[in-house]
């Protein structure tokens, strides 16, 4: 009998060391940091780019293993802020560009940062795609819970009765739920947080960047200019809760993940979800391996052109 792709013992890739090793230094903060956000005073982006460039001093990345991958929006213009590669790509299709990243260059990181219109409205074909083949990144969406740079129209994540540009009398549509959708798709690490507590915001995405596999974070970021006090029933400092994921939590379990999930807003913030299963990145490079091997010596536009010659 036949053995299916899923039936075979896969080789798993480590992932390449992510820290500086040697006498190289790590970078600093003023290494990291290039223009100057052009963000609204007060907007929550600031947060989370503040805790990228703090992952990145912590972990001692350097400026080649650095990639910083966006689409379109306020929140999407994250890697003009950072001082490394990266590219601010068509709407909606970060995830696309950051898949063909991580699949050819296993020895980075590939960082994806989105909206919730850049990631669920546009992009929400790539997500559902790019979780479900678990290709090694990390995708961090910051939910403003409305389109920003567009000036306040509707978004997928926005609740019902939310007065936009698009819905002047109130949206009727109802949202949806990223943590469920992403654990739906298939994830295989589902994190909550919001950019109003820093030491968990760098938690979840230190956790996320350990992931061998498509890590998630759903990361609460206001929009202070078209979004004033959404998420202030998160956010001890103003009058609301802000829960963690119950220690008894089992991550593994993807019904209980569900169910926290499914919580009323604002839910339990940490990882919610966390299985290991072969990424792409290891099960393409198996092929790649096993195929390469049966013609040593060739270069590879020769072993492509032989696999078509047999294909006539
Ligand atoms: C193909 C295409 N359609 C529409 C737009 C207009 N547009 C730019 S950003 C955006 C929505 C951004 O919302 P979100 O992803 O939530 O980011 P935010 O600005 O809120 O951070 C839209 C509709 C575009 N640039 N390209
Ligand atoms: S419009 Fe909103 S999301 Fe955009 S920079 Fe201003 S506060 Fe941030
Ligand atoms: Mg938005």
């Amino acid at each position: 009998m036949s053995q299916t792709l899923t039936e075979k013992p896969i080789a798993v890739v480590s992932p390449a060391p992510q820290t500086a090793t040697g006498d190289r230094k790590g970078l600093t903060k003023k290494e990291i940091a290039a223009d100057h956000p052009t963000w609204c005073p007060g907007c929550g982006d600031f947060s989370i780019l503040a805790l990228y460039f703090k992952l990145i001093e912590k972990r001692k990345l350097w400026h080649e293993k650095i990639t910083t991958i966006s689409g379109i929006g306020c929140s999407s213009r994250f890697p003009y802020f950072v001082q490394a590669h990266g590219a601010h790509f068509i709407h909606g299709r970060a995830l696309p560009f950051a898949s063909g990243v991580s699949l050819s260059r296993p020895d980075l990181h590939v960082f994806a940062f989105s909206g919730d219109g850049d990631a669920f409205s546009i992009g929400g074909n790539h997500f559902t795609h790019t979780a479900r083949k678990n290709i090694k990144m990390t995708l961090v969406v910051m939910d403003n819970q409305v389109y920003g740079l567009t000036k306040k129209q509707t978004s997928p994540t926005s609740p019902l009765g939310f007065k936009s540009k698009t819905d002047t009398w109130g949206a009727i549509d109802y949202p949806i739920n990223p943590a469920k959708q992403a654990i739906a798709v298939g994830a295989t690490f589902v994190a909550r947080t919001t950019s109003t507590n820093p030491n968990h915001v760098l938690a979840m995405m230190e956790a996320a960047m350990d992931h061998d596999g498509f890590s998630f974070v759903h990361c609460l970021s206001e929009c202070v200019e078209f979004y004033d006090g959404a998420f202030d029933a998160a956010n001890p400092r103003k009058g609301g809760v802000f829960n963690e994921v119950p220690k008894s939590h089992d991550v593994t379990d993807e019904f209980a993940a569900y169910k926290l999930a499914s919580q009323d807003f604002p839910g339990s913030f940490g990882v919610l979800y966390k299985v290991n299963k072969p990424t792409k990145n290891a099960r393409e490079a198996e092929i790649n391996q096993s195929h390469q091997s049966k013609f040593t010596g060739l270069k590879d536009w020769q072993i492509l052109q032989k696999t078509f010659d047999r294909m006539k």
